[in-house]
């Protein structure tokens, strides 16, 4: 890489990690490709219509709101997803080199889904005796949309800086209009990395196609929580990882291997 390229990126990633602590999120424009999405998307499909057909009527996220958590299947695993380097730059730089991921899943509104309360994720302190501790960041969501997402469909919306106050605080900011909840549309390509402790809520799909936002979940690597499902890791997928990637990747392991 050149060296002014080197130094373009150099800036561009302390400038997103300057938002991610400044404001809890960030947004990478056109970051993955396309076509790797599109992939995706096609391969998820039928999993989400089998899915929805079993499970339409206990929606777990609110009223028409799913979340599931995501194959490991290429091409709805795609290494991209989870080994970007520029990505994985920011993550490692806000945490530490040695993070893994721990989730992969999706939040699906359908038609019919509702806004949801203003809330933060994976909410239960680190220290419960100090819920409002402030602490370096121990885990971010890194998401993007199988589909466009705009007013219509129903975008994720973020109050920024809500990460970094006691919650009762950031509550009663929210509520009162003094900090507002800013929409986050995403093109497909686009990608969101959030501090899940920034408040934030689904807002309503008004149209007919699911608004599949798939995350990544990345964590330091004494961090564990397990309160969302994820699927195993096959042995296909898993042996075609190098070993670095391999460490990254802290999932269930389907044959044990
Ligand atoms: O899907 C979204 O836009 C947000 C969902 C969410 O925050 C949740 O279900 O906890």
């Amino acid at each position: 890489m050149v060296s002014q390229e080197k130094e373009d990126l150099e800036m561009s990633a302390a400038d997103r990690i300057g938002e991610i602590q400044g404001r809890g999120y960030c947004v990478l424009k056109a970051h993955l490709p396309r076509h790797l999405i599109e992939e995706c998307r096609e391969a998820f499909w039928p999993v989400l219509m089998a899915y929805l057909e079993a499970h339409g009527h206990e929606a777990n996220r609110g009223p028409y709101r799913h979340f599931l958590p995501m194959p490991f299947e290429p091409p709805c695993f795609a290494p991209e997803f989870f080994f970007d380097p520029e990505i994985l730059s920011i993550v490692r730089r806000v945490m530490d080199d040695r993070v893994v991921a721990d989730q992969w899943g999706c939040d699906v509104p359908l038609r019919g889904s509702e806004y949801q309360d203003v809330h933060v994720d994976y909410r239960r302190p680190l220290f419960e005796e100090l819920p409002n501790l402030q602490l370096p960041t121990y885990m971010l969501a890194v998401s993007f949309g199988l589909v466009r997402i705009g007013k219509e469909n129903g975008p994720i919306e973020i109050a920024p800086g809500t990460h970094r106050m006691a919650r009762a605080e950031a509550l009663q900011a929210v509520r009162s209009g003094k900090i507002g909840l800013q929409p986050v549309p995403l093109e497909v390509g686009d990608v969101l990395i959030r501090h899940p402790w920034a408040l934030h809520r689904g807002t309503p799909n008004n149209t007919g196609t699911p608004r599949a936002l798939v995350t990544v979940r990345y964590v330091r690597r004494w961090y564990m929580d397990d309160s969302r499902d994820a699927n195993s890791i096959g042995r296909a997928t898993w042996e075609a990882l190098t070993s670095e990637q391999q460490c990254v990747m802290r999932f269930p392991n389907r044959d044990g291997q």
